[in-house]
């Protein structure tokens, strides 16, 4: 991570701003990038470079996808009698050419911890939990649920799942829990991540269909970056950007200095959640000043002249007002966007988890479509996503979809289904399940009692924590499968299932640039731990339904049936000839249909889809969506005058940190105690020093952390760490309209010396 050797131009008041912060926070920088690693990594016992002083040498190499962020890189794992005894960066890969952040040279070491979870765990009369049989296990997470099926209808048992387990295993337990158990609701941790550029691609092109290729971060002349802060949450990918050799304008809206922002040669350090309002007047601006491409607006698009009487209502005077951002600075914005010839615009959780995140994701859509940058080489509206499969959940996880981007409403998508699951159509839910959100008010009404949790760790990582932890010790039976026996959540569990990991066994995530990549089995799975896929196979079998399910007998099989469901859907995979195909490609973006295989010898790499300027919906266009501003759900009051804005914290910290806090590498990168970032203004005002402890409270809890004095947030805002199990206790339960995904980045707090 090389952030002196920036992309950004030179000699910009930006970046000489930058360089005051960068001497203030040069340590700060080191530690969260990631950028001290290689000392800690030439440590003895080390998984990563260390392999070299366990005195062990390979005798073969293979190389898999990493299991942690939605990037995808390819991790070469070298192994010895077939198990890995030590990882390097996969310099083969068409990913990330040789690099990896620490999380994943670290993927290894996170296996071995004394809360893996080994047996069985059921909960006893105490309290306490008490190891158990499989068999045991599986005749009371049976008893149980099908009695309360029994008593309160079949939607009353439900599951939350994951953006972070293979797609057979998705896939597998969608059809099981909706098809095989009756389950009408399921939905996965992917609703707090992914739900708005879901919508928002949805409604926008008429499919789920991020249209990029990597590639595009090393061919723009000009890259937007809102509500992201790929710095620390891809590192990968912004080390794709720092490749790029068009000198690119670097333009970030973010309202913190984040490591991304000072790397940028634009900030527009907006007021948050005013995004959809700045947006919409660099798009009024782009149209005054005869950026439009019209041959591509009249040929491709529906609803430029809406979309041009409502931008007309942003004037910029009133919107540097409402944003905080100048008129000089929106102009030039759009300015360079609009003489850009290669313009990507990239966005991630700053837009999604917001209350207006679906329009806010579709005024970036708008810039990219009437500038016509689209389906050319570095360009694109460009939604990042997070979790290594998050991709795998949109399509294959029965979610709120039926399996494989079908409709559960529409009768040929569930007699496809049946089809080719072999199974009744008779047994496909007619309705659409409930969101997260309504999973969980279900369960507050007692229209739920009974929750199967899968690779997610809710009572940290949901909203409104003391109110969602109230919810889940609601349930009459709470099942956890995970692979640690200590999270969060696992302490509310009734019965725990020990789950093989990343690592443990074998199946495709999609990357964020669409390609389904191998991981593979390379250690044994600690005690009786078994894989999800065979966990869902044994619970098929006690539930009565293995018959219905018999397909279904290993990860390879379930990509067959998976491949059969994506004909000619956008995401077609029909030419992809099994798990040796991907392999010896290095992964393969969708689609690739039975036809492009039979034109082309091999997938060619770097594919971006709408090149031909066709999109989903009916009439081949895409539509340009507008919407009004709504205020914001929690303004700031005297009571609560700072906004709180969460997310991620350090390149080293995963999430709820089951997996990072395990590697004593990882941790030395970012500190172990929860902090909030608070400008040295308001320190100042409530009398508290660096590192000096503060109570922060909000409508709905309060906590204790020590205050990160930093100039990269602006006064009246904080930042905090989502990884902290505390910082839920303050955010807010509201949603986007559109998407249901939770707005986790604007709560009202009070912050306080201790
Ligand atoms: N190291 C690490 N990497 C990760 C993860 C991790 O836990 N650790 N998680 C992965 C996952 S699942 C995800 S979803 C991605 C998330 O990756 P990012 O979205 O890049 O991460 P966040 O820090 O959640 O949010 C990005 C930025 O949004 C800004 N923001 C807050 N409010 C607003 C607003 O109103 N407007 C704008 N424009 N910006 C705002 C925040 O200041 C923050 O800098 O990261 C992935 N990568
Ligand atoms: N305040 C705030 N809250 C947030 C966010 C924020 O920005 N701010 N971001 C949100 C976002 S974008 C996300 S994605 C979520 C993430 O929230 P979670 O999904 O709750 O976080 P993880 O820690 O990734 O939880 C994954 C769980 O799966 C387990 N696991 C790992 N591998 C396997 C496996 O192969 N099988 C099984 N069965 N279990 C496994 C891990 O041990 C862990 O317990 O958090 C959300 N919460
Ligand atoms: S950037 Fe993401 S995929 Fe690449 S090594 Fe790090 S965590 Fe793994
Ligand atoms: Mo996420």
């Amino acid at each position: 991570m090389s952030i002196e050797t920036t992309s950004a131009k030179p000699g910009s008041l930006t970046q000489s701003a930058a360089i005051e912060d960068r001497k203030v926070l040069p340590q700060l920088i080191q530690a969260r990038t990631g950028k001290m690693t290689r000392e800690l990594l030439l440590q003895p016992g080390s998984h990563g470079l260390g392999m070299t002083h366990s005195g062990l040498t390979p005798d073969a190499t293979t190389t898999a996808v990493c299991g942690y962020c939605s990037t995808g890189c390819g991790l070469r794992i070298h192994l010895r009698e077939d198990e890995a005894i030590g990882l390097t960066p996969e310099t083969n890969y068409p990913v990330n050419l040789g690099m990896a952040c620490p999380k994943g040279w670290e993927a290894l070491r996170v296996l071995d911890s004394d809360d893996r979870a080994t047996h069985p765990l059921i909960k006893n009369p105490n309290g306490g939990f008490s190891k158990a049989t499989w068999d045991d296990a599986l005749r009371l997470f049976t008893d149980r649920f099908k009695s309360i099926q029994a008593e309160h209808g079949k939607q009353s048992v439900a599951f939350l799942s994951t953006g972070q387990i293979p797609s057979e295993e998705m896939a597998f337990l969608g059809a099981l829990a909706k098809f095989g158990m009756g389950m009408v609701h399921g939905d996965g941790n992917t609703r707090q991540c992914m739900a708005t550029a879901v919508t928002a691609y949805k409604e926008s092109f008429g499919f789920d269909a991020p249209p990029y290729t990597y590639d595009d971060f090393e061919q723009s002349d000009c890259m937007v970056f809102v509500g992201a802060n790929p710095c620390i949450g891809h590192p990968i990918l912004w080390e794709r950007v720092l490749r790029n050799k068009n000198n690119p304008e670097i333009i970030v809206l973010d309202p913190r200095r984040t490591e991304t922002a000072m790397a940028a040669s634009q900030h527009l350090q907006l007021s948050p959640k005013s995004d959809l309002a700045l947006l919409y007047a660099i798009t009024g601006e782009i149209i005054r000043r005869g950026y439009v491409d019209d041959s591509f607006v009249q040929a491709s698009t529906t609803g430029f002249e809406q979309l041009c009487e409502h931008v007309a209502k942003f004037d910029t005077e009133s919107v540097a007002k409402i944003s905080g951002v100048s008129e000089e600075q929106i102009i030039k914005a759009a300015e360079a966007i609009g003489t850009g010839n290669a313009v990507s615009l990239w966005w991630t959780m700053g837009v999604n988890q917001s209350y207006e995140g679906t329009r806010t994701a579709q005024a970036i859509i708008n810039i990219a479509l009437i500038t016509g940058n689209i389906g050319r080489p570095g360009t694109g509206a460009n939604s990042i996503t997070g979790q290594c499969n998050a991709m795998g959940s949109r399509l294959w996880s029965n979610t709120t979809n039926l399996i494989g981007h079908h409709r559960f409403e529409d009768a040929d998508d569930r007699a496809k289904v049946a089809c080719e699951l072999d199974i009744d159509i008779e047994s496909i839910p007619t309705e659409t399940g409930w969101s997260y959100d309504r999973i969980m008010e279900g369960i507050q009404n007692d229209e739920i009692k009974g929750l199967w949790v899968i690779a997610t760790n809710p009572a940290h990582s949901w909203i409104h924590q003391s109110n969602a932890r109230e919810i889940l010790d609601k349930l009459d039976f709470l099942v956890v499968q995970d692979m640690y026996s200590s999270t969060e959540t696992a302490r509310h569990a009734d019965l725990v299932l020990p789950a093989a990991a990343w690592g443990e066994k074998e199946g495709t995530f999609i990357n964020s640039e669409r390609r389904y990549s191998l991981l593979k089995k390379v250690a044994k799975a600690p005690g009786e731990a078994l894989s999800d896929f065979n966990i869902f196979r044994a619970v098929a079998h006690y539930w009565g339904v293995a018959e219905m399910f018999s397909q279904w007998t290993d990860p390879e099989a379930a990509f067959r049936i998976m491949q059969r469901l994506s004909e000619d859907k956008p995401s077609d995979i029909t030419g992809i000839d099994g798990y040796e195909h991907l392999d010896d490609c290095g992964g393969i973006q969708w689609p690739w249909t039975s036809a492009d295989a039979k034109q082309w010898a091999k997938p060619y790499q770097q594919r971006r889809l709408f090149s031909d300027s066709v999109f989903h919906h009916d009439d081949g266009k895409a539509k340009l969506i507008i919407d009004d501003i709504t205020p914001m759900p929690e303004p700031t009051c005297d009571d609560y005058p700072t906004m709180l804005l969460t997310g991620r914290g350090a390149v080293s910290q995963w999430h709820t940190q089951t997996r990072t806090s395990k590697s004593p590498v990882l941790r030395k990168l970012y500190p172990n105690e929860p902090y909030i970032e608070i400008h040295p203004d308001d320190a100042r005002s409530i009398g508290v020093q660096n590192g000096e402890q503060v109570r922060v409270t909000s409508r709905r809890g309060s906590l204790i952390a020590n205050a990160m004095v930093v100039p990269t947030v602006k006064p009246k805002q904080a930042f905090m760490p989502m990884h902290y199990e505390a910082t839920n206790q303050l955010t807010l339960s509201h949603f986007d309209p559109h998407s249901r995904q939770p707005s986790y980045k604007n709560s009202a707090v009070r912050i306080e010396a201790v």
